[in-house]
């Protein structure tokens, strides 16, 4: 992140609630409802986090990128706190690209942008380059911030390769993603490398997927990063324990905390992430 004297203690903190793929059944408090969505945004402001990152699903829990839903949950959250909402346009397997794109027309001030098609688990997750590029031209116009999910080192390149085309603006904002199958396994040196490659200024997080999550979460906070923490990552807290949104973000503070480090407020957020005026 960027290291001027009064942001380097600085993080900035995510909450998932959602994400595309876990069910309620495997852990009740997954948020999925607009409802429950907007009040673990609530929760999560309130604790300290600055941004939530938003799945939508439809009535029968599927990931969707129903326009009337994004709607819905994006006026419940603002009515309810400030928080900067980051909607994904990864949605979920299976949902289309163009279907997907068609998020950013509502504005949020933040959306997620994944660079390359890949295997993902037994599916696969489709982001061609031509959409890709018209995907990054829309959200530059319309001054919704990207951030850059690299799951794999060549995404790095081809992000930098949209830089390069005028596509992205600076500073990058990325998520280093580690253990998603098909994707950078979840160690140490996956995300040493990454960091050492990331271009100068640019904001980073780590998203670790699965038992690793606190270890490279933790990491990735000690090294200087934001932080993301939610069930969208991780549904357990650790070996046989289900873990809330809440006791994930209180774990992510206690971590933060103690390594003498402070949540941005929004304002700061704003400022340490180069978000756009709208
Ligand atoms: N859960 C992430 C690993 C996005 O939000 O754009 C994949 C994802 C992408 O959900
Ligand atoms: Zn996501």
């Amino acid at each position: 992140m960027t290291t001027s004297a009064a942001t380097q203690d600085l993080r900035v903190l995510t909450l998932a609630p959602t994400g595309p793929i876990a069910t309620p059944r495997e852990n009740p408090d997954l948020a999925v409802t607009p409802q429950q969505i907007a009040a673990a945004a609530t929760s999560a402001h309130h604790a300290g986090a600055s941004v939530v990152h938003v799945h939508l699903r439809d009535e029968h829990e599927r990931p969707t990128a129903d326009l009337a839903t994004a709607r819905e949950v994006m006026d419940r959250i603002q009515d309810q706190s400030p928080i900067l909402i980051q909607l994904s346009t990864g949605v979920g397997l299976g949902v289309p690209f163009e279907e997907r794109e068609a998020l950013v027309e509502l504005r949020p001030r933040m959306a997620t942008l994944n660079p390359c098609s890949m295997s993902f688990g037994d599916g696969e997750f489709s982001n061609p380059p031509t959409g890709v590029r018209r995907l990054a031209a829309r959200m530059r116009d319309l001054g919704v911030k990207p951030e850059l999910e690299i799951y794999d080192t060549g995404h790095l390149e081809a992000c930098l390769r949209l830089r390069d085309e005028g596509l992205l603006e600076p500073p990058l904002q990325f998520s280093i993603v580690l253990g998603v199958m098909g994707g950078m396994a979840a160690t140490m040196d996956n995300l040493v490398t990454m960091v050492t490659r990331l271009p100068a200024g640019a904001v980073w997080q780590v998203i670790a997927i699965g038992p690793k999550n606190l270890p490279l979460t933790a990491a990735g906070l000690a090294a200087g990063g934001n932080a993301r923490t939610g069930l969208e990552d991780t549904l357990r807290l650790r070996r046989g324990v289900d873990a809330t949104n809440d006791a994930l973000l209180d774990r992510l503070l206690k971590i933060a905390t103690a390594l003498e480090t402070r949540p941005a407020s929004l304002e700061e957020t704003v400022q340490v992430l180069g978000l756009p005026d709208q």
